[in-house]
């Protein structure tokens, strides 16, 4: 069983606590030093270029109908399960930390993912909540750790929040991007774009924000890749008085789903969530 690196802590002050509440999310300009973005960038490139997780439905094209073998904004679910070597950089370990000091002590740490957005793609991240990806019987106070492995920029597609937008519990009407029900993406139809705020930040800062707050990342027109990688957090969601619908997700048909659902994806998939829950269960930190 891996067991995390020990690691600093990082004690948010009292100010970026409310800051967070009260807008949504939180910029931090380090969570880790250059040299572990350094050393994940290797394991990150290497992960791309075999595109692990493309024959369970790990691996897809988040931002079109994913038919070729080169996707425009390739998302992998998971990466640490094809490199564990990843739980022994001090990413996790400094999130859970931060992530505590949020949600308090039953945080726990719920996946991790990864958004690479090829040099020159045209391809935007839809402004979206997160938590419009989820069951609509719940209500979500999961968080995101977005960690760029470069600079993130506007030309190259840091995110941008909508401050306070996760202050209204119900989620916002979304609809599949482009109104195609073969792609990943979900698009929110209500956003105050005059409210944008886009914060780009260092090789190994983050920002974090809550599974309600509206957010972008816009095309890379750089000749580099920007590569994020991403760590959610979860609380036990809350059971609604009533459910939401959330009519996207219904009639989804997207090559993601089709991968998940054949025998092997789902036997390797099963699988891998029998070894996360028993090593959440039996003491992995
Ligand atoms: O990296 C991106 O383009 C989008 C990231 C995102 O939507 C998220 O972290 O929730």
């Amino acid at each position: 069983m891996i067991k995390l690196a020990d690691q600093p802590t990082i004690q948010l002050t009292r100010d970026q606590i409310e800051f967070y509440h009260n807008e949504g999310y939180l910029v931090l300009d380090k969570l880790v030093d250059e040299d572990e973005v350094d050393r994940m960038r290797e394991v990150y490139d290497r992960l791309f270029e075999s595109q692990a997780g493309r024959n369970n439905g790990g691996f897809f094209d988040l931002g079109s109908r994913d038919e070729g073998d080169k996707p425009a904004l390739p998302q992998m679910m998971n990466p640490s399960r094809y490199a564990p070597e990843i739980e022994q950089f001090t990413f996790r370990a400094a999130a859970a930390q931060i992530a505590r000091q949020l949600q308090g002590p039953l945080s726990y740490f719920r996946q991790d993912l990864a958004i690479c957005k090829p040099p020159g793609s045209k391809a935007h991240t839809p402004w979206h909540q997160d938590a419009g990806y989820n069951d609509p019987a719940f209500d979500y106070d999961n968080i995101n750790f977005w960690v760029p492995l470069q600079p993130a920029t506007l030309e190259n597609g840091c995110l941008q929040f909508i401050p306070k937008s996760h202050l209204q519990k119900d989620i916002l009407p979304h609809h599949r991007m482009n109104h195609d029900p073969k792609i990943e993406a979900i698009e929110c139809e209500q956003v105050d774009l005059d409210k944008a705020v886009a914060c780009p930040l260092p090789p190994g800062g983050c920002t974090i924000h809550h599974a309600r707050t509206l957010h972008y990342a816009g095309p890379n027109s750089t000749d580099q890749p920007r590569r994020a990688y991403i760590l959610e957090f979860e609380v036990p969601p809350h059971k609604r008085d009533k459910p939401q619908d959330f009519p996207w997700n219904h009639g989804r048909d997207t090559r993601r789903i089709r991968t998940y659902s054949t025998f092997s994806a789902k036997l390797s998939n099963k699988l891998f969530n029998l070894r996360k829950n028993a090593g959440k269960w039996f003491g992995a930190k």
